[in-house]
């Protein structure tokens, strides 16, 4: 059975991107693979965060991921900080990543732009996360496209850690990138991806506990074009009616020409962001109410996650002590 391990981050309003292009694809192999699914608590650090916040936004991730379907029974789920060999992990590999690797990534180089001081965590973020990856021997990694950059870095840091120190000692990990839903861009700009950070401004994001009316609200603020002619498309002109049929595409699992025959008899943009907003909100609903269940047993869900880290923490833990031992550290008697 292929290995699975990926991660998302409790920064809050997890929208349709996250979901189409990771969460949705993790719950649906699920039953095929062994998971292991992270909340990526310490790259949240990597930025600013309420400290309050932070707490509350954890437990209401590992709520969400369970009501999107992650079944704890099928996959381990658990945060990132209650395993402390993703810390440790992440210092060892950071002594054979040359700097140049970190300063080329792309994330890296548009976040620390925006920033006036930029903090040595978010340089390094890449290797935290190769870290996650690499302490699993994790066949594949699911993510959305803006995550690929890293999972090819974690591949070379890997076969770099193998030719320095010894042949294998790392599986190298295969990025997965969804068919459709991999790059959900933001409603209210198509060019640019759907981003966490932009979640809170109106009309940007369709975020997973909007209410109906929000989510056909921003369906129907959608920003498209001038014309009326409902195709796929690469023109960049275009990319608003692109981005909906591209969520509709990834909400049904229909094929390009199912979708546009779904939106045959449609009079213009108006119908096909009514059609989009419908599929959207039948899917979120269950989402929703399961999630507002969850929420009012925090014991059970720190229970669940207490049992998620415990089994991470047995294939984490031994795997960083063999890399201890690898590089010439003393273990402890
Ligand atoms: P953001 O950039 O949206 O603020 P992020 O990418 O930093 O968020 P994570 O929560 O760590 O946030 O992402 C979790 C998963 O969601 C990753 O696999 C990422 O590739 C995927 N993802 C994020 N945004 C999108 C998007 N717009 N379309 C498709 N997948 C996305
Ligand atoms: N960097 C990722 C989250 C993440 C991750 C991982 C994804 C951290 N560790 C390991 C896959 C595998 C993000 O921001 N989306």
């Amino acid at each position: 059975m292929k290995r699975v391990f990926s991660g998302i981050q409790p920064t809050g309003n997890i929208h349709l991107g996250n979901y189409l292009g990771a969460v949705k694809n993790w719950v649906e192999k699920q039953a095929e693979k062994e998971n292991f699914f992270c909340i990526v608590d310490l790259h949240s650090l990597t930025v600013p965060q309420n400290p309050e916040q932070l707490r509350f936004e954890t437990r209401s991730l590992a709520a969400m991921l369970i009501a999107a379907g992650i079944d704890p029974d099928k996959s381990t789920l658990f945060i990132q900080s209650h395993v402390p060999a993703h810390a440790e992990g992440c210092w060892l590999l950071n002594c054979v990543t040359p700097l140049g690797w970190l300063q080329r990534m792309t994330q890296y180089k548009d976040k620390s732009a925006k920033q006036e001081s930029v903090l040595t965590g978010l340089l390094d973020y890449p290797v935290l996360m190769a870290g996650d990856i690499l302490l699993y021997d994790a066949d594949e990694v699911p993510v959305g496209e803006d995550q690929k950059q890293h999972v090819e870095l974690a591949r070379d840091i890997a076969q770099r850690f193998n030719h320095v120190y010894e042949e294998e000692f790392f599986v190298i990990p295969q990025p997965i990138i969804p068919q459709a839903g991999a790059r959900v861009m933001g409603l209210d700009e198509p060019t640019n991806k759907m981003s966490k950070s932009l979640a809170e401004k109106r009309g940007h994001a369709v975020r997973l506990l909007d209410e109906p009316k929000e989510i056909l609200r921003s369906f129907k603020r959608a920003v498209t074009d001038s014309g009326r002619e409902i195709q796929f498309s690469t023109d960049p002109d275009k990319a608003g009616v692109n981005n909906l049929l591209g969520i509709y595409k990834a909400v049904t699992g229909k094929s390009e020409a199912e979708v546009i025959a779904d939106f045959s008899e449609a009079r213009g943009y108006g119908d096909l962001k009514v059609g989009v907003a419908q599929v959207v909100i039948d899917m979120l609903n269950p989402i929703r109410e399961r999630y507002q269940m969850l929420m009012q047993d925090p014991a059970e869900l720190d229970r669940l996650l207490a049992r998620g880290a415990q089994q991470a923490a047995a294939v984490a833990a031994p795997k960083v002590d063999q890399m201890k031992h690898t590089m010439g550290l003393v273990l402890p008697a």
